[in-house]
């Protein structure tokens, strides 16, 4: 379906790098939709939630830490295979094994500043952008050039 959604996240450190532009700019470029755009710092404990899934690993308090340590670019994106896709366009979660030409392969060195956040499937998709954006904070819109960029 080409009403696929994900969750992508510019953390703190792209944010305080100046990435932002750079980031939306490739997602927008590979002709994903973009549904939904917020700046929040989040605290804590909804760094927590974000990553409760991750809450036993030895790292979480650190990455809570980081992830709560300064504003976050939170969106949503639309488009066929938009998860799965996403990721690619991100990276490995290790910069250190992430291919030039992905975000994390161009932008950063180590794990814990990876730059970026995206969803690794479709039910954490769905969970992330539940926890992040109301409903009515989501634009179902139709782009101009839809038919250019699907046939
Ligand atoms: O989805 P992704 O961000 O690529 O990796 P996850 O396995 O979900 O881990 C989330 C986050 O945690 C990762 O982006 C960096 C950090 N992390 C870490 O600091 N050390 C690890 N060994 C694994 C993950
Ligand atoms: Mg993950």
């Amino acid at each position: 379906t080409q009403k696929e959604r994900t969750f992508i996240a510019i953390k703190p450190d792209g944010v305080n790098r100046g990435l932002i532009a750079d980031i939306i700019a490739r997602f927008e470029k590979k002709g994903f939709k973009l549904v939904g755009l917020k700046l929040v710092h989040p605290t804590e404990d909804f760094a927590a939630e974000h990553y409760d899934d991750l809450k036993a690993r030895p790292f979480f308090p650190a990455l809570v830490k980081y992830f709560a340590s300064g504003p976050v670019v939170a969106m949503v994106w639309e488009g066929k295979d938009v998860i799965l896709t996403g990721r690619k366009l991100i990276g490995a979660t290790n910069p250190a094994d992430a291919a030039v030409g992905t975000i994390r392969g161009d932008y950063c060195i180590i794990m814990g500043r990876n730059i970026i956040h995206g969803s690794d499937g479709a039910d954490s998709a769905k969970h992330e952008i539940s926890l992040w954006f109301k409903e009515n904070e989501i634009a179902d819109w139709e782009s101009a050039v839809h038919k250019w960029t699907y046939e």
